[in-house]
């Protein structure tokens, strides 16, 4: 069985060469035009980055080099005695391109789960912080301060050579994964159950399967398998969303993964990005009260026009990229599908009674591109009827998954040797005199 790292070795080799025949042949050959509307509209469509481990087609969603979410439904390792994708296949997967075998993802996993554990200094860090500091705020800070042992940042000030980064990356990417979850699980510990006691990590288990003990919900297979698939889903997402490219942008610095990655979920912290998962269930909450019983599509369409003409954007619809449902909105609503107790829950249906109005609702408001749901519609009404009610902590779970494709494309960024990113700026009046005569 090989180890993650030996599956890169083999890889990084030929993915070098196919970059150095790209860059040899093709280095001039024209992508697209840069016009202005790129530069004043948050460069929508512009291709500017080279991000491997997935592509987000506008209509068919996200593809992870090349499976769809329902061919990795099919095709990557579930734990012992579950269904869903977990992180560790999807995470080889971003990383190497294969399909793992179930011995290499169980290999992973304990891999994982032996490197676990938080430094003494970053749980003083995280106890001492006050319980009214917003969860994502001390996420970031937690990975931030992990970079006290980043062996990237030990290495490279010792003096090493350009081809060696990405194995320091590797290491540093490996254990930021790994402590993800005893970190984000002590600050919901600390915020929301403080003086219970954190069971320790098992070493036989997979990462979301002890991430789920540790937030004290091990005991709910249900609630597990939901979290396994939700946060393989939400692993990556290609590489110009605003947390992928932060994490990119910063990293090309050659600022270590930790500092790279906590700059990244302060992007996932926005109300336009991440934080839209924390907004919906309030927002669905307010409707149900508002509501009252016997909603009705006709009552829905009502409280999501007073939505708009407040002018307010309906959470959890519309996408920079997607033209078309989520197909992570889709498969996590085919979770629900399965299970009667989630059928019957009204907060679920209610979700999915406004799926079913919204989008012509938004069609007639005419100002999206996107009138569908995002993933962010679906993901937090689960985890509200297990139990896990505490909505400011849902976009830490989406922080806890987006490591995996942030950082894997860290150390292909390093393997690959890209340089630091420095796209050019213009001021209005420099646009002005480029444009005038055209
Ligand atoms: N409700 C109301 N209006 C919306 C809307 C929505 N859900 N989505 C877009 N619009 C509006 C925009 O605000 C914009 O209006 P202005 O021209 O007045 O500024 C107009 O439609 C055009 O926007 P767009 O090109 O369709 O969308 P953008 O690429 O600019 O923005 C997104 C994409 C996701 C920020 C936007 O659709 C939005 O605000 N959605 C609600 C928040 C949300 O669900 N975010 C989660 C996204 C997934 C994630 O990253 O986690």
């Amino acid at each position: 069985t090989k180890t993650i790292r030996e599956a890169l070795e083999e890889v990084i080799p030929k993915k070098q060469a196919q970059l150095a025949a790209l860059k040899a042949r093709h280095s001039q050959s024209v992508l697209g035009d840069v016009k202005v509307e790129h530069v004043i509209g948050g460069m929508r469509g512009l291709k500017a980055m080279l991000w491997d481990a997935s592509v987000l087609d506008p209509l068919e969603g996200i593809r992870f080099h090349g499976l769809s979410i329902p061919d990795c439904q099919k095709q990557l390792t579930a734990a012992p005695g579950g269904k869903e994708i977990i992180a560790e296949s999807m995470l080889w997967l971003l990383l190497t391109g294969q399909v793992p075998t179930e011995a290499e993802t169980r290999q992973l996993s304990r891999e994982l789960a032996e490197k676990g554990d938080l430094p003494k200094h970053v749980i003083d860090l995280i106890d001492s912080l006050p319980t009214t500091l917003h969860p994502m705020t001390q996420l970031g800070m937690g990975v931030a301060a992990l970079n006290h042992d980043s062996k990237f940042a030990a290495a490279y000030e010792e003096g090493i050579k350009k081809s060696e980064y990405w194995t320091h990356t590797l290491d540093d990417c490996i254990n930021l994964i790994a402590r993800l979850p005893a970190l984000a699980a002590r600050i919901y510990r600390n915020v929301y159950k403080p003086g219970q006691e954190i069971p320790a990590i098992n070493k036989d288990i997979d990462l979301v399967g002890n991430y789920v003990n540790m937030l004290g919900f091990g005991a709910n297979h249900d609630l597990t398998e939901y979290l396994r698939l939700y946060i393989a889903i939400h692993g990556d997402h290609e590489g110009g969303n605003a947390s992928a490219h932060t994490a990119h942008l910063v990293g090309s610095t050659l600022a270590d993964p930790y500092l790279s990655y906590s700059a990244a979920l302060y992007a996932l912290a926005g109300p336009l990005h991440g934080l839209a998962n924390q907004e919906v269930l309030r927002w669905q909450l307010d409707m149900q009260k508002e509501l009252g019983n016997n909603i009705t599509h006709e009552k829905i369409k009502e409280s999501l026009w007073k939505t708009l003409k407040s002018g307010r954007v309906v959470p959890g619809y519309g996408h920079g990229v997607l033209r078309n449902p989520d197909p992570r909105f889709v498969a996590l609503q085919e979770f629900c599908l399965t299970r009667p107790d989630l059928l019957a829950d009204p907060v679920i249906q209610l979700v999915k009674q406004t799926s079913e109005v919204a989008p012509d609702v938004l069609k007639e408001h005419g100002k999206t591109k996107n009138p569908y749901p995002n993933v962010d519609a679906a993901s937090g009404c689960v985890l509200y009827h297990y139990g896990l009610t505490e909505f400011k902590y849902y976009t830490v779970i989406f922080g806890v998954s987006r490591a995996l494709g942030a950082l894997t494309q860290l150390v292909w960024a390093r393997a690959l040797g890209l340089p630091l990113e420095r796209p050019k700026s213009l001021s209005l009046e420099a646009i002005e005199k480029l444009v005038e005569g055209q």
